[in-house]
């Protein structure tokens, strides 16, 4: 049977540490990839760990290695290989060929699982964009990443004329998708002026994926947006109202999460919904506190940030997750992030003391004091 066409559903994991990201440990890496791997709905298997000090430029790991992979994946029955690393278009055709096995990269794993998500016509245009691009130079692989994608495109078997002609067709697609995503943003830039009009107060919900953002937004709004223990179960940007002190208006907008290591060329497939970001007047940045590399999460976020040109906004850190904490992990964050709010999205704790910080900063309204401080969810727009 051709590769193409078996399925990708048991994975053995490969965690590679390289030269460049030796700050992350195995275990770290080896648990980001497990979680990405159940998001898309894969079954892990087992892993293979390895050192790679300069990679290999025809299948990035050795010999040795590769050997490893294909005693583990035949004896495990794993069917498709998973990297914590991106690999090259060549790279992953490469192995592919010799062990006779899927391969995916941690961005085609991603991909895979945006795929998934997407349900709103932006988002899908969104993933797709970013999934054409991904598959533009891996065309010719024994398997193809999105093969159901694009009406077919990659079908077919690996003839050069062919893939030339799927080569022409995703970049007619790509153009059509772009200009289809232009529309939307000019969509979107009339819907805000609109608030703008109205004097809203808009709060973009940004953070690390997994953190709490949509629980938040329902918390604080009544809204319904979807909630998983899965990296990036929100997609498409919710955006819901509520009231605070009966007058200021909010709009409270949830956002597809970060994560570290995003290649650029998804970022810059987001664009719409990241113009959300920073055209907000402020961000809740949502952080788990309970999640042990909360730290580092951060930075990753402060960089996205930077990237997407939103590090100066007015940002209020929201410390989620605190019903998971003890007293001890308490003490530590607060004298970590003294300016930060404590909350339990959850749990619906500390969500007043929010709103008062976002009212305070934003300064649309001089704060009322604990007592008389309101806000109701729902509020009409
Ligand atoms: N214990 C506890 N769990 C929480 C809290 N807030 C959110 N969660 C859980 O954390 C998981 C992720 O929550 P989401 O709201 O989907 O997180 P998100 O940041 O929107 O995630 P993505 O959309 O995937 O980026 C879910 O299982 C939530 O139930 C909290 O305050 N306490
Ligand atoms: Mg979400």
């Amino acid at each position: 049977m051709p590769l193409l066409k078996t399925p990708r559903n048991k994975a053995l994991l490969v965690i590679l540490r390289t030269q460049d990201r030796s700050d992350v440990s195995f275990r770290e890496s080896y648990e980001e990839l497990k979680e990405l791997t159940e998001s898309a709905l894969i079954r892990v298997l087992g892993a293979i760990e390895g050192n790679i000090h300069e990679p290999n430029p025809r299948y990035f790991i050795r010999e040795g290695k590769l050997e490893e992979a294909k005693n583990r994946a035949k004896q495990l029955t794993a069917n498709v290989l998973i990297f914590n690393v991106d690999l090259s278009p060549a790279q992953a055709r490469n192995i592919e060929m010799l062990l006779k096995v899927h391969v995916m990269d941690r961005t085609g794993l991603i991909l895979e699982i945006f795929g998934r998500r997407a349900k709103s016509k932006e988002g899908k245009l969104q993933v797709e964009l970013a999934q054409l691009k991904y598959l533009l130079p891996r065309l010719g692989g024994l398997g193809k990443v999105m093969s159901r994608l694009g009406g077919g495109i990659g079908s077919r078997g690996p003839g050069e004329p062919e893939l030339e002609h799927d080569r022409r067709k995703i970049r007619k697609r790509i153009q059509r998708v772009k200009e289809e995503l232009e529309k939307v943003e000019q969509h979107r830039s009339l819907i805000r002026d609109g608030r703008k009009k109205k004097h809203f107060m808009t709060v973009a919900i940004i953070g690390y994926t997994n953190a709490g953002k949509s629980t938040l937004l329902n918390a604080l709004t009544g809204a319904e947006a979807y909630v998983e223990d899965k990296l990036f179960a929100t997609l498409d940007p919710m955006t819901r109202a509520a009231s605070i002190n009966g007058s200021t208006q909010v709009l409270f907008i949830d956002t597809v999460g970060f994560i570290r290591d995003l290649p650029h060329d998804l970022v810059e497939s987001f664009h719409a919904t990241l113009e959300e970001v920073r055209e907000s007047d402020i961000l809740l940045h949502v952080l788990d506190a309970s999640d042990p590399h909360a730290e580092a999460q951060k930075a990753v976020v402060e960089m996205v940030l930077k990237e997407i040109d939103a590090a100066n906004k007015k940002t209020v850190l929201v410390l989620n997750k605190e019903d998971l904490l003890d007293e001890n992990r308490k003490k530590f964050i607060g004298s970590m992030w003294p300016a930060a709010v404590l909350v339990s999205a959850k749990q619906k704790v500390g969500l007043e003391a929010l709103l008062e910080r976002i009212n305070e900063v934003c300064g649309s309204r001089k704060s009322q004091g604990k007592n008389n401080f309101t806000w109701s969810r729902h509020a009409t727009i």
